[in-house]
């Protein structure tokens, strides 16, 4: 063979084996697919390590993880609300981890990763609240609603859109804090008289948001920031922090029990808890939480949780499987069935 030929041949053979040198990642996103995809690239481009990324809801992402524990597929779950990631920490479907970036990170990001016994930590921490269309509020000539307790009234009738919690991680961030606030009689009482108001339970909690922004629907119950993503985008929403005060989530990231790809998972969770990784979103303009990791740039239109009245979420008791199951088949039984 000639030289040319046979370097040619070298090649070929040998880009395969040195591209699979890093091995591969199986991602579990929760995020915003915009802000999945460049932290996809952004790891890749570090580590040389391929990420094969899918994107799907909190609840989601907790049922597939339980469904694939005799037999695990995913590697990664990052992203999505802390309460199924806790679930999922108490019923062993994740593996401890003691990252070596614990030291640099919010005392709420490492309480999640207490209270699971290591098994999941926070990634970054947001409230819930809503927003609404400004013009189409203006022309209708309604009063801007401020609380929770405006979204049960009759003039909003058809108007809201919310997740479905059993699904979505921020509409069971919703329920629970419901549960909190009102009590659990008064906040089931008060979700049948908004589900005459709802006019879409959406698979994806950041769904609303969307629709509130282009006047699909006159209000989206939402994370605050995801409202903000709207905002920024140009869209006529206005952000409210329910009167009576609202919960808030702590975005979480868990390894699978079992991960096939274990030593990358673990690059993946350490270089995640990274300045320059919690910068990605914020610089892609994708993504307004604020981030874990102390030193991490905090994007100047995030929702300030200092000034919003959040009550004090009991993550250990909403997050836990007794609970997350027992309130989401009363919902089933109680608000989804019910006639509008
Ligand atoms: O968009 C970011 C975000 O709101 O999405 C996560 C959310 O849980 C995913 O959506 P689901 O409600 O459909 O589960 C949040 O953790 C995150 O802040």
């Amino acid at each position: 063979m000639k030289f040319r030929a046979w370097l040619g041949a070298a090649v070929l053979l040998a880009s395969p084996l040195a591209a699979s040198a890093q091995g591969e990642l199986v991602l579990y996103c929760t995020v915003q697919e915009e802000w999945c995809r460049p932290m996809v690239a952004a790891f890749e481009k570090a580590t040389g390590i391929k990420v094969l990324m899918t994107r799907k809801s909190s609840g989601e992402f907790y049922a597939q993880l339980k469904a694939e524990a005799a037999n695990p597929k995913g590697d990664v779950w990052w992203g999505g609300t802390g309460d199924p990631h806790l679930q999922a920490a108490e019923e062993g479907l994740t593996e401890p981890y003691k990252s070596p970036k614990m030291a640099e990170l919010q005392d709420w990001a490492v309480k999640q990763w207490e209270a699971s016994k290591g098994r999941t930590v926070g990634i970054y921490a947001g409230a819930l609240g809503y927003s609404f269309n400004t013009t189409e509020l203006a022309k209708r000539k309604l009063p801007e609603p401020k609380c929770w307790a405006d979204l049960a009234k009759p003039e909003f009738k058809d108007d809201i859109q919310v997740a479905n919690p059993n699904s979505s991680g921020t509409s069971y961030t919703m329920l629970a804090t419901l549960v909190q606030i009102m009590g659990e009689q008064k906040a089931f009482d008060f979700m049948k008289a908004m589900h005459k108001n709802v006019n879409q339970y959406t698979k994806s909690g950041a769904a609303p948001a969307r629709a509130a922004a282009t006047g699909e629907s006159l209000i989206g119950i939402t994370f605050q920031h995801d409202a903000v993503t709207q905002a920024v985008g140009g869209a006529p929403v206005k952000i409210v922090s329910p009167c009576e005060g609202t919960g808030y989530e702590i975005g979480s990231m868990s390894i699978v029990k079992g991960a096939k790809n274990m030593d990358n998972a673990k690059k993946w969770y350490d270089w995640a808890l990274s300045v320059e990784a919690q910068a990605v979103g914020s610089g892609a303009k994708v993504s307004y939480q604020v981030p874990s990791n102390k030193a991490a740039p905090v994007p100047a239109q995030a929702p300030k949780l200092t000034e919003v009245k959040l009550i004090n979420y009991d993550f250990v008791k909403y997050g836990s499987s007794a609970e997350r199951k027992r309130l989401l088949t009363k919902w089933d039984e109680e608000i989804s069935k019910l006639p509008k």
